[in-house]
């Protein structure tokens, strides 16, 4: 509610020092008794606040969940993440955004605190648990022919990267929709359209970074080929200011492409950080795989590869599954 709100941000104003309750009813026209009913919401969604009779109110912590008054303070992009709808569970987040996708405006951001039906990439899973990572989908709206689409994964995986190395975090780019961190699985991408012959409605694009999960969170499959920042650092990681920093970057590389389709600076990024140029890959389509060397990464996005017996060929993300020789 409102009065909520309001009560929030002055306590948020006044961060580590103390409010009175008198001066919080008198600003806001309401009785000492409602600003204390709403201190007592507050401290139940986690919000730390101290009381002293005296000299009112002290906000001592906020919680750690991904909502846009808790995430706002880290952003400063035009329209990607100004609306957020926060979710504590949900199946996917795609689907959510998927459902909402038509009503809403574009760069709306739908967040879980967990996923029970996290999907990747043909039909597999993606494991969500409660409050240990980032599991967003963003709604775009590009007025562009259906064919760009692959673009934007590059776009998002573009924009994880550098934010990660902006909290001290190197990591590698897997062609098209992972992250990789010391050769383990951090993040994935998965973006879904609905289009009509030759214009896009809506983009939704799925990403899930795995922040404070440990080792056991994973199964015995998915620890070999996953990890988390926590695992990685040693320590929790702050989920608000990465998703900052994600959704800042993720704007800031959008807008050029939106505008005037142009993703050079995502194309320099991708190949700066690609772990698979230079390398022996397997690529994989549907039945059939293919060893091959893979070589670069062309202008629009797609993966050029060598094939053993000598032919090139360059690889629109779609429907391919590209395998490192060494796990990945
Ligand atoms: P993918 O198909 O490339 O990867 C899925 C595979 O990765 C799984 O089969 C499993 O082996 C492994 N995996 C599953 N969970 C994890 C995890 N948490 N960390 C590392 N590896 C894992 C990649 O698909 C795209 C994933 C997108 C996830 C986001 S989360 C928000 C949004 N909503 C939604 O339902 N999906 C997206």
């Amino acid at each position: 509610g409102y009065m909520r709100e309001k009560i929030l941000s002055m306590l948020k104003e006044h961060k580590d020092e103390f409010i009175s309750g008198e001066m919080i009813s008198n600003k806001l026209g309401i009785s000492r008794t409602a600003v204390w009913k709403h201190i007592n919401n507050l401290r139940e969604e986690g919000y730390e606040i101290e009381s002293m009779p005296k000299n009112g109110y002290k906000l001592l912590n906020c919680p750690d969940v991904l909502t846009l008054e808790e995430v706002e303070e880290y952003l400063n992009t035009e329209f990607i993440g100004r609306n957020i709808y926060y979710f504590d569970t949900v199946d996917s987040t795609n689907i959510k955004a998927k459902e909402l996708a038509m009503e809403v405006e574009e760069g709306t951001v739908v967040i879980a605190e967990e996923q029970t039906k996290g999907k990747g990439r043909l039909g597999r899973d993606w494991l969500s648990p409660k409050g240990k990572g980032i599991w967003m989908s963003i709604v775009l709206k590009p007025q562009l022919p259906p064919s760009e689409v692959a673009k934007l994964t590059l776009i998002g995986a573009a924009a994880v990267s550098k934010a990660l190395e902006e909290i001290g975090i190197e990591s590698y780019i897997k062609w098209p929709n992972d992250i990789i961190v010391q050769g383990k699985k951090i993040c994935g991408i998965l973006t879904e359209m609905s289009c009509e012959l030759n214009m896009i409605n809506y983009v939704i694009m799925g990403i899930g970074i795995n922040v404070n999960l440990e080792n056991k969170d994973f199964s015995k499959e998915l620890v070999d080929k996953a990890t988390s920042l926590k695992e990685i650092i040693g320590h929790s990681v702050d989920r608000k200011k990465l998703l900052g920093a994600i959704l800042n970057h993720f704007e800031d590389l959008y807008i050029p492409f939106k505008n005037a389709g142009d993703i050079s600076k995502v194309i320099n990024i991708s190949k700066e950080k690609s772990i698979l140029i230079g390398k022996k890959i397997r690529i994989i389509q549907g039945e059939t795989e293919r060893t091959g060397k893979a070589l670069d990464i062309d202008e629009e996005g797609r993966l050029i590869v060598e094939y053993e017996d000598g032919t090139v060929d360059s690889i629109f993300s779609g429907e391919v599954s590209i395998r490192g020789l060494k796990g990945y």
